[in-house]
């Protein structure tokens, strides 16, 4: 039975319609100042707080509930006798709920000319201090801390007289999480402005039990973080297939940042393999930049990740016939894409995320390290400068290639060397990348410049040229850019690159040796631009 409710506000949405509800059904409704207000202008009956207590609210409202003739009423066990007793004895009457919502700090301290003193003001103590006792009393006291639970409480007790036991039990659980929530928003606002401290505080929910880790006899879950504004793996809908793997969400992740930054000009590709984009192209049509995507690394496209912000058509759909792919990640999917799709293979993932083409709200990444957490601001844009360094002056309209294979770069582990391939006038797709490799010549001689040769011949072959493949490949790799995520410590990859008819050379620049690498970039005929900004991806 709920005969008593005291409400104190500070949101005042809803409260009047509750309190009109609570009244209609009997309940007695006593409120703090301003609450109080709204409620009588609505023609509610109220009894003040301050008559409950035989206390004016005092100290300019800083003390208000903070009175035993409240937390008595609140937190006296029903079930006691003696407190029972000692309630009547000193004049306490029951209450069987409360609702509250708090000063709003962290919207207060979130604005950018906020006064300490403001700020301090906004530190709510009774209103938090009724939820906890409240919710410790859950047993026998309905506790309401967010207007939108207003309307089922109402109807519970509409329906049934009374409010349930897993109801309070849920109410109280949730009060106590916002009551630690706002007061980890006190403690990081005082930590930084009273200490200089910063607090690292991240709140993740949903914890979901991922079927093994990277491996089979590891363990791991996916916990989302609920404040994630923009485009996120957390908000993608899973339309069909298996349950998504940790190596999934990781590779499906690098997906998604590698195709958001392609921007959504144009269709755009990523093929990502073992957390390296393998495949990433720009085309007029899915189709295209599918296909070109795919040419990058068909070996590694096995098995990958493909992430696109087009809606996936039936077109790209078809070309994914016998072809085995994990995951495909897009915006959307047309209704005979979708069709044909599931009926490909009842493991094939398909997610939906509709965020896809918005800006990414995400700051900061965080990497825990045995003992501690790493923070840093996320890899934000391509180059500082675009500084031509040698004397072949780097051709203004090889700047859009360049662009896309400084994008394709950032998203891949270093060393990344990247070659990039204007396929079609305006479209680009990487021919060939080295990634992960502890030396950067490896990179380039052994993995980008060979494996470019090896899709070229693909390529080739499947287009019947006209031209032999010497000459193509020659035309094509002499056209094309190569970008590197770091600066070159030595000048054996510009020889590497030079011998591989490579002549244009995007790169961050800053090493000790610039003048031998740009020398020797001069003596091969080879133009240069450094850009200042260096991309290292771990
Ligand atoms: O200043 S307080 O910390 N001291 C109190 O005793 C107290 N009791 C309730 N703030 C207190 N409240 C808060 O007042 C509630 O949490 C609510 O946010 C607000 C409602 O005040 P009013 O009804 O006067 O608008």
């Amino acid at each position: 039975m709920v005969k008593r409710a005291l409400l104190s506000v500070s949101n005042k949405t809803g409260i009047a319609e509750f309190a009109r509800g609570l009244e209609s059904l009997g309940v007695k409704i006593i409120s703090t100042g301003g609450t109080a207000k709204i409620l009588r202008d609505a023609g509610i009956e109220v009894t003040d707080v301050s008559e409950v207590t035989g206390c004016p609210e005092m100290m300019g409202g800083r003390v208000k509930t903070l009175h035993p003739r409240i937390h008595g009423g609140l937190l006296c066990l029903r079930e006691s006798e003696e407190q029972m007793e000692e309630a009547a004895k000193e004049e306490i009457s029951l209450i069987d709920m409360v609702a509250v919502n708090l000063y709003p700090f962290e919207v207060t301290v979130s604005r950018k000319d906020v006064e300490f003193e403001e700020a301090i003001e906004n530190i709510d103590i009774g209103g938090p201090t009724l939820l906890r006792s409240a919710a410790k009393n859950y047993r026998s006291v309905t506790v309401l801390s967010d207007p939108s639970d207003y309307g089922h409480v109402l109807k519970e007790l509409r329906s049934s007289g009374i409010i349930s036991d897993s109801t309070r039990a849920t109410l109280a659980v949730k009060a106590f999480r916002h009551t630690a929530d706002y007061d980890a928003a006190i403690d990081t606002y005082l930590s930084k402005t009273l200490l200089g401290e910063e607090v690292l505080r991240l709140k993740f929910t949903d914890g979901m039990k991922l079927r093994y880790g990277e491996n089979w006899h590891q363990k791991a879950y996916f916990y989302k973080d609920p404040k994630i504004e923009g485009p996120s793996l957390a908000k993608a809908a899973q339309l069909h297939g298996k349950e998504l793997s940790y190596n999934n969400y990781v590779d499906a992740d690098n997906a998604l940042q590698t195709v958001k930054e392609l921007g959504n000009a144009f269709p755009a590709v990523a093929i990502v393999k073992h957390n390296n984009p393998c495949g990433l192209a720009t085309g007029s049509t899915l189709l295209q930049a599918l296909q070109a995507a795919w040419d990058g690394d068909p070996i590694s496209a096995y098995g990958s990740i493909i992430c696109t912000n087009e809606i996936f058509d039936l077109e790209a759909a078809t070309f994914l016939n016998g072809k085995f792919v994990e995951i495909i990640l897009a915006p959307d999917f047309k209704p005979d894409a979708l069709e044909y799709l599931k009926n490909k293979s009842e493991n094939l993932r398909l997610l939906k995320l509709p965020e896809l083409r918005e800006i990414f709200g995400t700051e900061y990444t965080y990497k825990y390290i045995i003992g501690g957490m790493l923070k840093q601001s996320r890899d934000i844009g391509i180059y500082e400068k675009w500084e031509s360094v040698t004397d072949a002056p780097y051709p203004e309209d090889k700047r859009s290639i360049s662009e896309f294979c400084l994008k394709a770069c950032k998203a891949t582990k270093s060393n990344a060397v990247i070659l990039a391939h204007e396929y079609e006038s305006g479209f680009f797709m990487v021919l060939a990348m080295g990634a992960g490799q502890p030396n950067r010549v490896d990179s380039i001689r052994k993995l980008a410049a060979t494996k470019a040769i090896e899709n070229l011949r693909t390529i080739y072959k499947r287009e019947h040229l006209d031209v032999s493949f010497e000459d193509y490949c020659q035309k094509v790799m002499s056209e094309c850019v190569m970008a590197s995520d770091a600066f070159f410590p030595f000048d054996d990859s510009i020889i590497y690159a030079a011998e591989n008819n490579i002549r244009y050379i995007v790169s961050p620049g800053g090493s000790i040796r610039d003048g031998e690498v740009i020398a020797t970039a001069n003596r091969l005929g080879v133009a240069m631009i450094f850009t200042g900004m260096r991309h290292f991806l771990h």
